[in-house]
């Protein structure tokens, strides 16, 4: 039997048997403490987005430059994708030559609204062609995270914000616009600024920005765990939106494979390909979807979401009084509710607006559950409400502010499996208090 007691983090507990569980979450070597693991992006998810783009620029003439109905047309894309998904966009306007150009800003509700963690990519084509590595791959990629975000329900300490960018071609005018009309006080707010412009190149390299070393630190090592040798960025000082925030103080980083640059033998040693370009169709009419290499772009999408995950989730919650109940309860299929209970007692005051929640429920096919928290009051907060579909486990910090409640006494974590044939277990419940 695993207790349920109050502990200080760091402290050293006086009470014997005390139950102690890593956090909740599996992390990688190279995960700061806290971090959960990204999930893998299919990249069959990220060559639909491709081949979808590629069918907007067919059906309006060829592109998707600024200015042109196919720009707009995929904003329109995207943007429907992300608001069926839970995320709140906006689209911003801006005038670029006479004609209306257009972000979309996408915001994953939750987390630290004073850290914001944003990953954004240029969603604009030249006028040539389709624009399918440049830079429907890196749209795609940081699409298909944003998503991924959203099929796990991720609560991230951090504020979660994507951003898809008009008119870089004609010279990062949109993801300029967008930054000249942050007020400083929300441009603080942005601790890192992760770009990914063309990121699937035919021939591919391997490239991290070399700007914010903890950002390039984070890129480094999930290609270090792949086994894929990194180069680091030369070409792309000024050349991408990275630059238009890093021009106002905010950390940034990202990945690249190639332009219209030819690939040395030295980097066909370590790369493979051909000591060609690595995108012979850089600005051209053949930027399509057959202009794509499918693991460069499989290995960039994950590593995208690798580094939102980290970044995002990596920050330790700050230490507080930890009161946690490990034991085991199982949950009946598709039948009544069970709960797991832990008592607060030494804390003054109400409960924070911000409560930290650690939920780890092992069950198969989360679209089951219904997983509440329980004040002392009887006041009821959900956490969890039958989403999630086939993903196996609830394994996150929610935050909920619990602000209305008296922080002393027994709090309860409530799961019910509300559809027949998966079957699971409560595994840990844990609740800190600054
Ligand atoms: N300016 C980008 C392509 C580009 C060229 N060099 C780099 C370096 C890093 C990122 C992007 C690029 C464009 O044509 O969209
Ligand atoms: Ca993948
Ligand atoms: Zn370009
Ligand atoms: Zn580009």
């Amino acid at each position: 039997m695993k207790l349920s007691v109050p502990r200080r983090a760091g402290a050293v507990a006086a009470v014997a048997a005390l139950a102690v569980t890593g956090l909740t979450g599996a992390t990688a070597s190279a995960e700061p403490s806290g971090a959960l693991a990204a999930p893998d992006i299919p990249v069959a998810n990220v060559k639909q987005h491709l081949a979808d783009l590629q069918s907007i620029a067919a059906a309006n003439g060829g592109n998707r430059a600024h200015g042109r109905t196919g720009y707009k047309a995929s904003i329109d894309f995207v943007k429907a994708k992300l608001d069926a998904a839970g995320y709140t966009t906006t689209v911003q306007q801006f005038t670029y030559n006479g004609t209306t150009g257009y972000n979309l800003i996408a915001d994953w509700p939750g987390g630290n609204p004073d850290q914001v963690v944003m990953a954004g990519s240029h969603l604009d084509s030249v006028s040539s062609g389709a624009g399918i590595n440049d830079n429907g791959s890196g749209s795609a990629a940081v699409l298909e995270t944003a998503l991924a975000v959203s099929r796990a329900n991720l609560q991230p300490t951090k504020h979660l914000r994507f951003g898809w960018w008009g008119a870089e071609e004609l010279g990062l005018v949109g993801s300029k616009h967008y930054v000249n009309q942050l007020p400083t006080a929300e441009r603080s707010k942005i601790s890192a600024y992760l770009n990914f412009d063309m990121i699937g190149s035919p021939n591919p390299g391997y490239f991290v920005y070399d700007d914010d070393p903890a950002i390039e630190q984070t890129f480094k090592s999930y290609f270090a765990g792949l086994g894929v040798p990194t180069e680091i960025e030369t070409e792309g000082d000024g050349r991408s939106d990275h630059a238009s925030f890093k021009n106002v103080g905010i950390p940034v980083g990202g990945l690249f494979t190639g332009a219209s640059r030819v690939k040395t033998s030295a980097q066909v040693q370590k790369w493979g390909g051909t000591a060609t370009a690595f995108d012979r169709c850089y600005h051209s009419s053949c930027d399509n979807t057959s202009n794509i290499n499918d693991t460069a772009l499989d290995r960039n999408s994950d590593a995208v979401a690798h580094a939102i995950w980290t970044l995002g989730t990596g920050s330790t919650p700050p230490p507080g009084t930890v009161f946690e109940n490990t034991a085991d309860v199982s949950v009946p299929d598709n039948s009544t509710a069970v709960t797991s209970s832990v008592t607060v007692s030494g804390i003054t005051g109400n409960a924070p607006s911000s409560l930290p929640v650690g939920v780890n429920i092992v069950h198969t096919y989360i679209g089951d559950l219904v997983v509440d928290l329980i004040a002392p009051d009887g006041s009821v907060y959900n956490l969890h409400n039958r989403s999630g579909g086939s993903a196996d486990n609830i394994n996150q910090t929610y935050t909920v502010n619990a602000s209305s409640e008296v922080a002393n006494g027994v709090w309860k974590l409530r799961v019910q499996d509300k559809a027949s044939i998966d079957t699971g277990y409560i595994n840990s419940f844990k609740l800190t208090f600054p």
